[in-house]
């Protein structure tokens, strides 16, 4: 059965190249006639863009499908997705908006981290809406976020390999998003492209491997969307299932955040660019699992599921006192190595780590590059007796 994409919405367009290319207009005093010509012809070419392309008519376009999947010839291409096109968009640079100002009544909660049960149905349906919201992080810290279901990162999903994901994004945000499922395999300008506030998109997938899979807005700038908070992780299980376990979902972050106003700290998209976050987390919160720590009983087998959103740097995983029978490096249960102490997840990535808690006592579990472990991207893990 093909993959199949629906839309209820309308479409962002790429803009067209400039057909007068800038760089070769010179201000030289002898070259002063040819440049007069060609700000000139500059200017009835921008002229005729504003007439030819109305902005109205980009978002009344269409992308329908067809029954059998194809897409038909007018839909729209998606120049946001997979590709940072920062420089030919307006872009925002702070992620403050109307609807994330007011942080003082927000309340902190714990992300749990416990994989849900996978659903005996072989077709998951998920709607997920995008939400721009404020989140308190830690008791001092609360953040302008853009949301999968209003909250960093989105819901843990878990299904098998094979199953049918049908899936649809609802933008009830002020500004385009969109999805891009790391463990799917669809025309990316298609599928992932944007969507408008108000409008609705869906599609359908089957995942063809199993393991540990981001998924995360893909529109432009994409650094700006996942590193406001659009991410989350898609466990999918191989046919025949891993062993029984205690299993755990960690999907690392940074944050990059400017000044509070009204309570909330805008992330901010230089800081990105630069690459020197404020905060580190697992599950959207710096160092939640160190005040309240995951619990197992000596004997059980722990799995990881360690996602990372990044955007941009690595986590070194590793577990203190411990080391990692199995670390699953992709397509579980291929594709495994024993007896690591640690193994980096790189931003973008995900991998399943196992350890036999046979000791009791309180682990730590945390990123080993450990200017990033001191940020925020550390836990404990309690092995009760
Ligand atoms: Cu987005």
């Amino acid at each position: 059965m093909p993959d199949q994409v629906e839309e209820s919405s309308f479409s962002t367009r790429d803009t067209p190249a400039p057909l007068v290319d800038l760089a070769k207009i010179t201000t030289r005093p002898s070259n002063r006639r040819r440049f007069l010509a060609q700000a000139s012809a500059l200017a009835t070419f921008l002229a005729g863009c504003m007439r030819s392309k109305p902005e109205h008519e980009h978002e009344h376009e269409h992308g329908d499908t067809t029954s059998s999947g194809k897409v038909a010839e007018h839909s729209p291409q998606n120049p946001d997705s997979r590709t940072d096109t920062t420089l030919r968009h307006a872009m925002p640079t702070s992620s403050g908006t109307a609807s994330t100002r007011g942080g003082g009544n927000i309340a902190f909660h714990r992300f749990d981290p416990v994989l849900p049960p996978v659903s005996s149905s072989r077709t998951t349906r998920l709607h997920f809406t995008a939400r721009e919201v404020p989140i308190r992080v830690r008791e001092d810290t609360v953040v302008a976020a853009w949301t999968f279901e209003g909250d960093i990162p989105g819901p843990i999903v878990h299904v098998r390999q094979g199953d049918t994901v049908e899936f649809t994004l609802t933008n009830a945000g002020s500004i385009p998003h969109s999805m891009d499922f790391h463990a799917a395999q669809l025309d990316p300008k298609v599928a992932f492209r944007s969507v408008l506030p108000g409008r609705s998109l869906s599609f359908t997938y089957k995942p063809k491997y199993s393991g540990a899979f981001l998924y995360h807005c893909g529109t432009a700038p994409v650094l700006m969307h996942m590193g406001s908070g659009m991410f989350g992780a898609l466990i999918v299980d191989p046919p025949t299932p891993l062993r029984r376990a205690k299993e755990f979902v960690l999907v690392q972050n940074e944050f990059y955040l400017g000044p509070p106003h009204d309570g909330v700290a805008p992330f901010d998209y230089t800081k990105m660019l630069a690459t020197l976050p404020d905060l580190f987390a697992f599950n959207g919160r710096p160092g939640q699992y160190q005040t309240a720590p995951i619990h197992v009983k000596r004997g059980d087998l722990v799995r990881f599921y360690v996602v990372n959103a990044g955007p941009t740097h690595p986590c070194a995983f590793h577990v203190v006192g411990e080391q990692f029978d199995t670390v699953y490096l992709g397509a579980p249960p291929g594709n495994a190595i024993h007896g690591v102490q640690t193994f980096e997840v790189t931003a973008g990535g995900g991998m399943i780590f196992e350890m036999q808690a046979d000791i009791p006592g309180e682990f730590v579990f945390v990123n080993h590059a450990f200017g990033h472990g001191q940020k925020g991207a550390i836990g404990v893990l309690v092995v009760e007796e």
